[in-house]
């Protein structure tokens, strides 16, 4: 049970159609995985962090800093999943650093004990119901194509990205083609002001099961406001980093429903907290995605088996991402993809693909 060393490799790969977002466009990934090497076991994390500081304040070349200089010395040759997250806990924010190396601890500890991470969260269903998220489009032709490609995929829910200026026409472009059937959503990554909330209020005539995070990140309390001028129920993502943060946005009346990505809040240990606060609350909760490669997604599907995540999330395929994913491929059957139930994460690296993609792989002593 003795940890020997700590990897961290940098890779890069490209998506198979731009993300546009409203705070930003992305056409490619720089990836940083996390791979702890122990006896009998090794275990890997992948780090969601994005190249740049856009939807959070942390990039990936930041997390790999702190990786470096605070977080992987928190761990030694006999720490427990435990002690490193205590460890850490000193450590302010950085919750996307702090996750990636959770993951790897998570699946290695797992790997040891014979038990899949599915079933050390604990969860309830083998196969998870998954949403996809689109980007903005140049049109709304456009947009209706994509859509469309998607809905034959077979995805059960759409996610629309809007911001101001391309939010309600193309949403009623989206119900007009597909009908009130489909389930739809809307992400807005806190492009919208409180003074917004009138316009916002037009999106209640579509019947969109959720607005996503449309208040900057801090302005939790915004959100108050808003909810009671806009009938569509309020969703927080970037808003909520731990599980203190949740608790208090529902105390509040912030929101009323909850995205739950592990590596947004510090770890699945944190997500399943959250999970857990909501499941009690009767708060219903979804997972959402970073774009992440099969790593990182096994994981998340492993979370989003829990008996809260009641609304599908954005947990799609790997071909909705990458032509060549570095795990065997995550497919879409019947709109769902099965959860992995091997050890720990249930998947690892293809050593040819992984390679292909790598920039550098540097490794620290454990001692
Ligand atoms: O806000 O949910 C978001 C992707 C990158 C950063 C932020 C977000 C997203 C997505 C896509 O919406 C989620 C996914 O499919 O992985
Ligand atoms: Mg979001």
């Amino acid at each position: 049970m003795t940890i020997r060393s700590i990897e961290i490799r940098r890779a890069h790969i490209e998506l198979v159609a731009p993300f546009q977002t409203s705070f930003g466009v992305e056409t490619d990934r720089h990836l940083l995985y996390v791979r702890v090497v122990g006896d009998g076991a090794e275990g890997w994390g992948e780090c969601v962090a994005m190249t740049d500081p856009l939807y959070s304040s942390e990039y990936v070349d930041g997390c790999e800093d702190v990786l470096r200089r605070y977080l992987i010395p928190c761990v030694t040759p006999d720490s427990t999943l435990q002690s490193v997250l205590d460890s850490m806990a000193a450590f302010r924010g950085n919750y996307m650093a702090k996750a990636a190396l959770e993951a790897a601890l998570l699946d290695y500890f797992t790997r040891l004990d014979g038990v899949s991470l599915a079933t050390y969260l604990g969860a309830t269903q083998t196969r998870v119901a998954s949403g996809v998220s689109v980007g903005i489009q140049p049109s709304i032709d456009a947009l209706l194509d994509v859509v469309g490609r998607y809905v034959a995929d077979g995805y059960v829910r759409i996610k629309l990205k809007i911001e101001p200026g391309r939010d309600i026409e193309p949403v009623r472009a989206v119900r007009n083609a597909f009908g009130d059937d489909m389930l739809l959503q809307v992400d807005a990554n806190a492009a919208y002001r409180v003074e917004d909330a009138e316009h916002l209020a037009r999106l209640d005539e579509f019947n969109l099961l959720l607005i996503e995070q449309p208040l900057p990140e801090e302005d939790l309390v915004g959100n108050v406001d808003l909810v009671k001028r806009v009938r569509t129920p309020i969703c927080l993502d970037e808003s909520i980093t731990t599980v203190e943060v949740a608790r208090g946005a529902l105390d509040i009346g912030a929101c009323s429903i909850i995205n739950i990505k592990p590596g947004r809040v510090g770890g699945y240990v944190e997500a399943k907290k959250i999970h857990d606060l909501c499941l009690s609350r009767g708060v219903p909760v979804w997972c959402g995605g970073m774009l992440e490669t099969g790593i990182g997604r096994a994981a998340n599907l492993a979370l989003a088996a829990l008996p809260g995540f009641t609304l599908p999330g954005d947990t799609s395929a790997s071909k909705r991402y990458f032509t060549t994913d570095v795990t065997t491929p995550f497919e879409l059957r019947d709109g769902y993809i099965d959860v992995p139930n091997g050890p720990g994460i249930g998947v690892t690296p293809i050593p040819a693909v992984l390679d292909a993609f790598t920039s550098s792989v540097s490794s620290i002593a454990i001692d």
